[in-house]
Protein backbone atom coordinates (compact mmCIF):
# COMPACT_ATOMS: atom_id res chain seq x y z
CA UNK A 1 0.00 0.00 0.00
CA UNK A 2 2.09 2.82 -0.80
CA UNK A 3 0.87 4.16 -4.17
CA UNK A 4 -2.25 7.16 -3.63
CA UNK A 5 -3.20 8.50 -6.94
CA UNK A 6 -4.20 13.09 -6.07
CA UNK A 7 -6.73 14.32 -8.69
CA UNK A 8 -6.22 17.74 -8.25
CA UNK A 9 -9.22 20.46 -8.59
CA UNK A 10 -12.20 18.13 -10.90
CA UNK A 11 -14.30 20.99 -10.48
CA UNK A 12 -17.27 22.46 -12.20
CA UNK A 13 -15.76 26.39 -11.85
CA UNK A 14 -12.49 24.50 -13.68
CA UNK A 15 -14.56 22.87 -16.37
CA UNK A 16 -16.94 24.65 -19.35
CA UNK A 17 -18.97 26.61 -18.62
CA UNK A 18 -17.10 27.11 -15.22
CA UNK A 19 -16.25 30.63 -14.34
CA UNK A 20 -12.71 29.52 -14.58
CA UNK A 21 -12.95 27.04 -17.14
CA UNK A 22 -10.06 25.14 -18.55
CA UNK A 23 -10.35 24.07 -22.41
CA UNK A 24 -11.14 19.96 -22.18
CA UNK A 25 -11.62 20.12 -18.43
CA UNK A 26 -14.65 17.59 -18.83
CA UNK A 27 -12.85 15.25 -20.89
CA UNK A 28 -10.66 13.37 -18.31
CA UNK A 29 -13.34 12.77 -15.91
CA UNK A 30 -14.16 9.13 -17.09
CA UNK A 31 -10.09 8.58 -17.68
CA UNK A 32 -9.22 9.37 -13.83
CA UNK A 33 -12.70 7.62 -12.87
CA UNK A 34 -11.15 4.33 -14.47
CA UNK A 35 -7.94 4.91 -12.87
CA UNK A 36 -9.41 4.85 -9.47
CA UNK A 37 -9.53 1.00 -9.73
CA UNK A 38 -6.30 0.07 -9.30
CA UNK A 39 -5.13 3.12 -6.28
CA UNK A 40 -4.27 1.91 -3.63
CA UNK A 41 -5.72 5.35 -2.27
CA UNK A 42 -7.48 8.51 -3.43
CA UNK A 43 -6.85 11.66 -2.72
CA UNK A 44 -8.69 14.31 -4.14
CA UNK A 45 -8.54 18.13 -3.91
CA UNK A 46 -10.86 20.87 -3.82
CA UNK A 47 -10.21 24.73 -4.73
CA UNK A 48 -12.09 26.16 -1.93
CA UNK A 49 -11.92 30.08 -1.37
CA UNK A 50 -13.90 32.25 0.89
CA UNK A 51 -15.90 35.33 -0.27
CA UNK A 52 -13.68 38.02 -1.53
CA UNK A 53 -10.48 35.85 -1.72
CA UNK A 54 -7.22 38.15 -2.21
CA UNK A 55 -6.59 35.93 -5.61
CA UNK A 56 -9.99 37.21 -7.03
CA UNK A 57 -9.38 40.18 -9.46
CA UNK A 58 -12.53 41.38 -8.06
CA UNK A 59 -11.06 41.86 -4.47
CA UNK A 60 -8.36 44.76 -5.89
CA UNK A 61 -9.40 48.01 -7.28
CA UNK A 62 -8.91 48.52 -10.62
CA UNK A 63 -7.59 44.84 -11.54
CA UNK A 64 -8.91 42.17 -14.13
CA UNK A 65 -8.24 38.83 -14.25
CA UNK A 66 -5.19 37.35 -15.25
CA UNK A 67 -3.21 40.58 -14.26
CA UNK A 68 -0.59 39.90 -11.86
CA UNK A 69 0.03 41.63 -8.76
CA UNK A 70 2.57 41.31 -5.80
CA UNK A 71 1.84 40.00 -2.62
CA UNK A 72 3.70 39.27 0.66
CA UNK A 73 4.92 35.82 -0.74
CA UNK A 74 5.54 36.86 -4.29
CA UNK A 75 3.89 37.75 -7.57
CA UNK A 76 0.14 35.99 -7.53
CA UNK A 77 -1.61 35.93 -10.90
CA UNK A 78 -5.21 37.62 -10.36
CA UNK A 79 -8.12 35.35 -11.44
CA UNK A 80 -11.85 35.58 -11.90
CA UNK A 81 -13.78 34.90 -8.51
CA UNK A 82 -13.87 30.91 -9.05
CA UNK A 83 -14.65 27.86 -6.46
CA UNK A 84 -16.24 29.76 -3.48
CA UNK A 85 -17.03 27.80 -0.84
CA UNK A 86 -20.44 26.02 -1.01
CA UNK A 87 -21.02 27.21 -4.53
CA UNK A 88 -22.20 25.31 -7.31
CA UNK A 89 -18.69 25.95 -8.70
CA UNK A 90 -16.74 24.62 -5.69
CA UNK A 91 -18.68 21.45 -6.22
CA UNK A 92 -16.75 18.25 -7.67
CA UNK A 93 -17.78 17.55 -11.92
CA UNK A 94 -20.69 15.85 -11.37
CA UNK A 95 -19.72 12.81 -12.75
CA UNK A 96 -16.58 12.61 -10.92
CA UNK A 97 -16.44 9.36 -8.70
CA UNK A 98 -16.26 10.71 -5.08
CA UNK A 99 -17.11 7.56 -3.26
CA UNK A 100 -13.55 6.12 -3.50
CA UNK A 101 -11.98 8.94 -1.82
CA UNK A 102 -9.74 8.54 1.06
CA UNK A 103 -9.53 12.12 1.95
CA UNK A 104 -10.21 15.05 0.52
CA UNK A 105 -7.86 17.81 0.85
CA UNK A 106 -9.69 21.73 0.62
CA UNK A 107 -6.97 24.45 -0.03
CA UNK A 108 -7.18 27.96 -0.47
CA UNK A 109 -9.43 28.90 2.35
CA UNK A 110 -7.03 31.52 4.03
CA UNK A 111 -8.38 34.77 2.84
CA UNK A 112 -4.57 36.17 2.74
CA UNK A 113 -2.75 33.40 0.31
CA UNK A 114 -3.33 31.52 -2.74
CA UNK A 115 -2.44 28.01 -2.28
CA UNK A 116 -2.35 26.33 -5.60
CA UNK A 117 -0.70 22.69 -4.44
CA UNK A 118 -1.94 20.15 -2.71
CA UNK A 119 0.83 20.30 0.13
CA UNK A 120 1.90 24.26 0.98
CA UNK A 121 -0.09 27.41 0.08
CA UNK A 122 1.73 29.97 -2.03
CA UNK A 123 3.71 31.13 0.64
CA UNK A 124 5.44 27.40 0.22
CA UNK A 125 5.77 27.20 4.05
CA UNK A 126 1.88 26.71 5.55
CA UNK A 127 1.32 22.74 5.03
CA UNK A 128 -2.23 21.52 4.52
CA UNK A 129 -2.03 18.72 6.20
CA UNK A 130 -1.74 15.86 2.75
CA UNK A 131 2.16 15.75 3.87
CA UNK A 132 1.51 14.15 7.16
CA UNK A 133 -1.47 12.03 6.16
CA UNK A 134 0.35 10.63 3.23
CA UNK A 135 3.34 9.75 5.42
CA UNK A 136 0.81 8.15 8.17
CA UNK A 137 -0.41 5.47 5.73
CA UNK A 138 3.13 4.88 4.43
CA UNK A 139 2.36 6.21 0.71
CA UNK A 140 5.89 7.06 -1.23
CA UNK A 141 4.60 7.13 -5.05
CA UNK A 142 2.06 9.15 -6.35
CA UNK A 143 0.36 9.72 -9.57
CA UNK A 144 -1.11 13.00 -10.10
CA UNK A 145 -3.95 14.31 -12.16
CA UNK A 146 -6.57 16.91 -13.15
CA UNK A 147 -6.83 20.63 -13.45
CA UNK A 148 -4.76 23.02 -14.32
CA UNK A 149 -1.90 20.93 -15.36
CA UNK A 150 0.45 24.26 -15.31
CA UNK A 151 -0.61 25.68 -12.14
CA UNK A 152 -2.31 23.70 -9.26
CA UNK A 153 -0.83 20.07 -10.60
CA UNK A 154 2.44 21.90 -11.76
CA UNK A 155 2.69 23.11 -8.27
CA UNK A 156 1.37 20.26 -6.60
CA UNK A 157 3.81 17.73 -8.67
CA UNK A 158 6.80 20.13 -7.60
CA UNK A 159 5.99 20.08 -3.88
CA UNK A 160 5.67 16.51 -3.84
CA UNK A 161 8.83 15.79 -4.98
CA UNK A 162 10.91 17.98 -3.07
CA UNK A 163 9.72 16.31 -0.68
CA UNK A 164 10.44 12.65 -1.57
CA UNK A 165 7.83 11.23 -3.36
CA UNK A 166 8.07 9.51 -6.63
CA UNK A 167 5.84 11.43 -9.03
CA UNK A 168 4.28 10.90 -12.04
CA UNK A 169 1.85 13.51 -13.89
CA UNK A 170 -0.19 11.29 -16.03
CA UNK A 171 -0.47 14.43 -19.22
CA UNK A 172 -3.31 12.58 -20.65
CA UNK A 173 -5.32 13.10 -17.35
CA UNK A 174 -4.55 16.91 -17.14
CA UNK A 175 -5.98 20.16 -18.76
CA UNK A 176 -3.88 23.42 -19.00
CA UNK A 177 -4.73 27.15 -18.69
CA UNK A 178 -1.07 27.92 -20.55
CA UNK A 179 -1.32 31.99 -19.95
CA UNK A 180 1.87 33.37 -21.53
CA UNK A 181 3.45 30.09 -21.95
CA UNK A 182 2.88 28.60 -18.59
CA UNK A 183 2.18 25.07 -19.50
CA UNK A 184 5.72 24.83 -21.07
CA UNK A 185 7.29 26.30 -17.94
CA UNK A 186 5.37 24.11 -16.13
CA UNK A 187 6.64 21.06 -17.77
CA UNK A 188 10.10 22.38 -17.98
CA UNK A 189 10.04 23.17 -14.08
CA UNK A 190 8.27 19.37 -13.42
CA UNK A 191 10.65 17.82 -14.88
CA UNK A 192 13.75 19.32 -13.60
CA UNK A 193 12.12 18.58 -9.91
CA UNK A 194 11.94 14.71 -11.21
CA UNK A 195 8.66 14.25 -11.73
CA UNK A 196 7.80 11.81 -14.56
CA UNK A 197 5.84 13.13 -17.46
CA UNK A 198 3.88 10.35 -18.33
C1 LIG B 1 -6.19 26.80 -10.04
C2 LIG B 1 -6.00 28.98 -10.65
C3 LIG B 1 -6.60 29.39 -9.48
C4 LIG B 1 -5.96 25.36 -10.40
C5 LIG B 1 -6.80 27.17 -8.85
O1 LIG B 1 -6.68 24.48 -9.87
O2 LIG B 1 -5.07 25.09 -11.23
N1 LIG B 1 -5.78 27.70 -10.91
N2 LIG B 1 -6.99 28.48 -8.58
ZN1 LIG C 1 -8.14 29.10 -6.92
Amino acid sequence: MNHALIVIDVQNDFCPGGALAVAGGDEIVAGINALMNDAEAVILTQDWHPKGHSSFASSHAGKAPLEMIDMPYGPQVLWPDHCVQGTKGADFHPDLTTTRADMIVRKGYNPAIDSYSAFFENDHKTPTGLHGYLQTRGIDRLTMVGLATDFCVNFSAVDAAKLGYAVTVRQDLCRAIDLNGSLAAAAEGMTGAGVVLA
